[in-house]
């Protein structure tokens, strides 16, 4: 049997793509793997140990933090603290962003910014949730405390992004702007192995996942853009499939091996949208794209929007290229109503 590729030697072969690589970008994956461990192991025994149900507040969002966001969020902190490759973290659980200010971490010249546990109402009913991140050089002199410039950066000037998903079962994707790989976590051994090389997200799709409960609020764009996925035509291959797990990573992961479109848009409930732009659109924007797929606010690319604050929100368009073109075609014949 061919022994599989592990994530660990396919981040050191990776580095040879970069000539200048110091190792300190292999490092920094290499403690998000092993966070991904710890919080995939916590997230398996959620059921039995009292670690479900809500912290009792809200977070920064105004959502209700569950204790499992609470573990996750520390458990990369912590996994991101332990290495000297990164200089601060912002994270969707975190008010502000966090600077690690001793000697060591601030001549890192990484930062992180992530959602360390996307789709967390789920966690309670069972339904897969994920982790997303984000690494960026900063732009601050090594050698000096971070600061909010170095996490408001563009999602071009991306270094790496991935996303764990904690599903039946457990992968890591990633790129470092070469392709995209992903990686199943073999729990007899606990090793994530190369399992999905060279992932590319089909042209074109049947499946398109958008919350309907909020169909009255969405743009007139939108809303025929919907009908137009619901109508017969054998020839498109419509009816479409509609299929919405309400975590992100998930419906994303799923579109990314089929095909299929994710719509997040504005609407009266949600003026700018739901999602975050720096640590959930751009770096699955950064996937998508090094996987031939699209990914869009309805107008512009994501990965060129000037971000002007950590939480912000923007509407989001993502996946196979045909289907999101064909949701502007709506959103530009309608923009007006
Ligand atoms: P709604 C989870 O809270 C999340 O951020 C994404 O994972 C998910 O796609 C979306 O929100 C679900 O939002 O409004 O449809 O429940």
């Amino acid at each position: 049997m061919v022994q599989p590729t592990t994530l660990g030697e396919f981040i050191v072969e990776n580095q040879k793509d970069f000539p200048f690589a110091t190792g300190d970008l292999s490092h920094l994956l290499t403690s998000i793997r092993l966070a991904a461990k710890v919080v995939n192991r916590e997230i398996n025994k959620a059921g039995l140990a009292d670690i479900l149900g809500a912290m009792g507040k809200d977070n920064v969002q105004g959502e209700a933090q569950q204790k499992l966001d609470v573990m996750a969020n520390d458990t990369f902190m912590r996994a991101l603290r332990s290495m000297g490759q990164c200089c601060g973290v912002a994270s969707e659980e975190e008010e502000h962003y966090i600077s690690f200010d001793d000697e060591i971490h601030q001549d890192a010249k990484y930062v992180v910014l992530m959602d360390p546990l996307d789709g967390s109402s789920n966690i309670d009913v069972n339904v897969s949730v994920g982790t997303i991140f984000s690494i960026y050089r900063r732009i601050t002199p090594e050698g000096t405390p971070v600061t909010l410039e170095d996490f408001l950066q563009p999602g071009d000037a991306q270094v790496a992004a991935g996303y764990v998903v904690y599903g039946s079962s457990t992968m890591l994707v990633y790129t470092t702007g070469n392709g995209v790989n992903g990686f199943t976590l073999d729990p007899s051994i606990g090793v994530f192995c190369l399992s999905h090389p060279d992932m590319q997200i089909p042209k074109s799709g049947k499946i398109y996942s958008v919350n309907e409960g909020n169909y009255v609020h969405f743009p007139k764009g939108v809303k025929e853009y919907i009908k137009y996925c619901q109508q017969y035509d054998a020839a498109s291959g419509r009816p479409y499939t509609s299929r919405y797990i309400g975590s992100l990573v998930s419906d994303f992961h799923r579109n990314l091996i089929k095909g299929g479109v994710y719509l997040y848009p504005t609407g009266t409930m949600a003026p700018n949208g739901k999602l975050r732009l720096l640590y959930e659109c751009n770096p699955l924007a950064f996937i998508v794209e090094q996987a031939g797929g699209t990914a869009t606010n309805g107008k512009q690319r994501i990965l060129e929007l000037e971000p002007s604050e950590l939480h912000e929100r923007v509407p989001f368009f993502i996946g196979s290229p045909e289907m999101v073109d064909m949701a502007h075609a709506f959103l530009r014949r309608y923009e007006e109503e």
